[in-house]
C-alpha cells in the first residue's frame, strides 16, 4: 500500500478508491450515534486535516481507536473516498489502523484541540509546531528559503558560506557575543590560553566577508545564522536571528533597488502560489489583509523617497511642535511606524541617510554628508532589509575608519579588496524573520523562528 501524504490527496495527486496508507497525529476525534469514529488526522504535510473513519468491526476500535485522543500517531491504511455527506470531501475509510503513540495524561497535554494564546505556545517551543498556526508559519519559513536559494541558482550568483566564528566586528559597532574556549577564564584573557590567540566573536553580518567574493566571483550571496547581544527587548529583534546577505560587483545603489524588488517579487509570488491555504488559514486567524497586500506587492513598484525627504514628511505630520525631528536624527520604530503605517500605508525604501548614523564601510556621496544607502521599510513590521554601495575608495574608506576611531590594522585585509584592483560594488541584508513576519501578518518575531533566543531566553 501506497505511503501518501494529506497535501498530495488535497491537492488532488491520489485518486478515488486508492489504497493507501498514512501517517500522522489526531487533531480531534468524534463519534456518531451509529458508533462510526471520526478522526481528523494532521501530518504536517497541509494546514487541512484529512477526515479518517472508523467502525466497529476493526479489530483494535474497543481496545484503541475508541480511547484515542488529540496528538496521539497512528498510522493508517484504508480507502479514499468521496464523502457520502459532502461529495466535495474526501474522506479515508479505515481497514487497518496502528497506534504509533499515545498521549499520557490526555488533560495535561499543552498543545489540547481548544485555541491557545501565541504566548501559552511560547513556553511549549518543542511541540508548538503541531498547532495549525506554527506549521503554517514553518511551511512558509521553509518555502521563502528554498526560494531565495532557486532564485539566485537560477540567476547566476554563487552561495558563499561566511564564517560564524570572527574576528571582526563588521558593523563596526554594536555588541557581540564573545566566543571562549572551555579553559578560558574570565577576567584572565590570557592569549595562550584562549583558543584562537585572540578575542573572538559569533559574527553579526557576513557583509565584509562575502565583499571579497564579490570582488572575484561578482554575483554572490550568504544566507546563515546572526548573532546580536543588543539589548532591545521588543517584538522585532531577536539575539540569534537568520539573514540574507548579497553582494553584487559592478553595481550601484539604484541597481541594487532594482534587485532586491525582483528578488521579494520572486519570494512572494512562491509563497502565494505553494502556500496559498496556509495564506487563508493566516488571514482568517492573524490578518485578513495578508493576501491582499502580498498581491498587491507582487504587481507594484517599491515606493522610494530620501533621508531628508522622510524627515521632512515627520516634522510636517508626525509631531509638528516636536524638536526632535531633524537631520541627523535616527529613525525610531515610531517614526517608522508612522511613514509606511500612516503616511505611505506601503512598503518604503529610504536612502541617503546621514553619514554618522551609517556604518563606516558605506559610500560617501558627493555632499560628504549623506551615504549612499537604503533601508527598507515594511508595514506592521519596520525595517526588513538594510543595503549600501559599498565605499569602494582606499582614501575615503580610510578617513570614515579613523573617523570612527576604528581601529585600522582590524581591516587590514579589508583595505586590501581596495588597494588591489577595486571596484564598484553594493549589497544588502534581509532579516529572515522580519519578511516572515510581513508575509504571516505575525506581530511578535519569536513566533517566526522555531526556537527563539532573546534577553534572558535561551530555552530547548
Ligand atoms: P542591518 O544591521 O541593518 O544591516 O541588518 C540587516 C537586517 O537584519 C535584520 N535584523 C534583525 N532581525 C532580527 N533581530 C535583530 N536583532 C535584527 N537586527 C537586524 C533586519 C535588518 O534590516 N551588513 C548590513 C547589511 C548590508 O548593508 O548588507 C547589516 O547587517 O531585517
Amino acid at each position: 500500500m501506497k505511503l501518501t501524504n494529506i497535501k498530495d490527496i488535497f491537492k488532488n495527486k491520489i485518486s478515488i478508491d486508492s489504497l493507501i496508507k498514512i501517517n500522522g497525529w489526531v487533531k480531534n476525534k468524534r463519534i456518531s450515534k451509529s458508533n462510526l469514529i471520526f478522526i481528523d488526522l494532521y501530518d504536517g504535510s497541509f494546514i487541512n486535516t484529512l477526515q479518517i473513519v472508523s467502525n466497529n468491526k476493526l479489530l483494535n476500535y474497543y481496545t484503541e481507536i475508541i480511547k484515542l485522543t488529540t496528538g496521539c500517531s497512528i498510522s493508517v491504511k484504508g480507502k479514499l473516498i468521496k464523502s457520502f455527506k459532502d461529495k466535495e470531501k474526501l474522506e479515508l475509510h479505515v481497514l487497518e489502523l496502528n497506534v504509533l503513540g499515545w498521549v499520557k495524561n490526555p488533560n495535561f497535554y499543552p498543545i489540547s484541540s481548544k485555541k491557545h494564546t501565541m504566548e501559552h505556545l511560547r513556553k511549549f517551543s518543542h511541540l508548538r509546531s503541531r498547532t495549525n498556526i506554527i506549521g503554517a508559519i514553518s511551511r512558509i519559513r521553509s518555502v521563502v528559503f528554498q526560494g531565495f536559494h532557486n532564485y539566485f541558482y537560477k540567476n547566476g550568483y554563487y552561495w558563499v558560506p561566511s564564517p560564524i566564528i570572527t574576528s571582526i566586528n563588521s558593523e563596526g559597532a554594536g555588541e557581540m557575543f564573545s566566543v571562549l574556549n572551555e579553559n578560558f577564564k574570565e577576567n584572565n584573557i590570557d592569549k595562550n590560553n584562549n583558543f584562537f590567540g585572540k578575542k573572538v566573536f559569533l559574527t553579526v553580518s557576513g557583509q565584509l566577508t562575502i565583499e571579497s567574493y564579490a570582488c572575484s566571483i561578482s554575483k554572490v550571496y550568504t544566507f546563515g545564522p546572526i548573532f546580536r547581544a543588543e539589548n532591545s527587548n521588543t517584538t522585532r529583534h531577536l539575539s540569534e536571528f537568520w539573514m540574507l546577505e548579497v553582494e553584487l560587483a559592478f553595481l550601484n545603489l539604484n541597481k541594487i533597488i532594482h534587485v532586491i524588488e525582483k528578488i521579494l517579487k520572486y519570494v512572494i509570488s512562491l509563497v502565494l502560489k505553494n502556500n496559498y491555504e496556509d495564506l487563508l488559514f493566516l488571514k482568517k486567524n492573524i490578518n485578513e489583509n495578508i493576501i491582499f497586500r502580498l498581491k498587491k506587492f507582487v504587481s507594484s513598484k517599491i515606493k522610494k523617497i530620501n533621508y531628508v525627504d522622510a524627515v521632512k514628511i515627520l516634522k510636517e505630520n508626525y509631531n509638528f511642535n516636536d524638536n526632535s525631528i531633524f537631520f541627523g536624527m535616527d529613525l525610531n520604530s515610531d517614526h517608522e511606524k508612522f511613514l509606511v503605517d500612516k503616511y505611505f500605508k506601503a512598503p518604503l525604501i529610504i536612502l541617503n541617510y546621514p553619514k554618522e548614523l551609517k556604518p563606516f564601510y558605506m559610500r560617501i556621496n558627493d555632499d560628504n554628508k549623506t551615504v549612499s544607502n537604503l533601508d527598507i521599510l515594511f508595514p506592521g513590521v519596520g525595517e526588513i532589509i538594510g543595503g549600501s554601495q559599498r565605499e569602494e575608495r582606499i582614501k575615503y574608506l580610510e578617513k570614515r575608519i579613523l573617523e570612527l576611531k576604528l581601529n585600522k590594522k582590524h581591516y587590514k585585509w579589508y583595505r586590501d579588496l581596495r588597494n588591489y584592483g577595486t571596484v564598484p560594488h553594493s549589497g544588502f541584508g534581509l532579516g529572515l524573520e522580519r519578511l516572515i513576519m510581513y508575509i504571516t501578518g505575525i506581530k511578535n518575531i519569536k513566533d517566526v523562528i522555531p526556537f527563539p533566543r532573546t534577553i534572558k531566553n535561551a530555552d530547548f
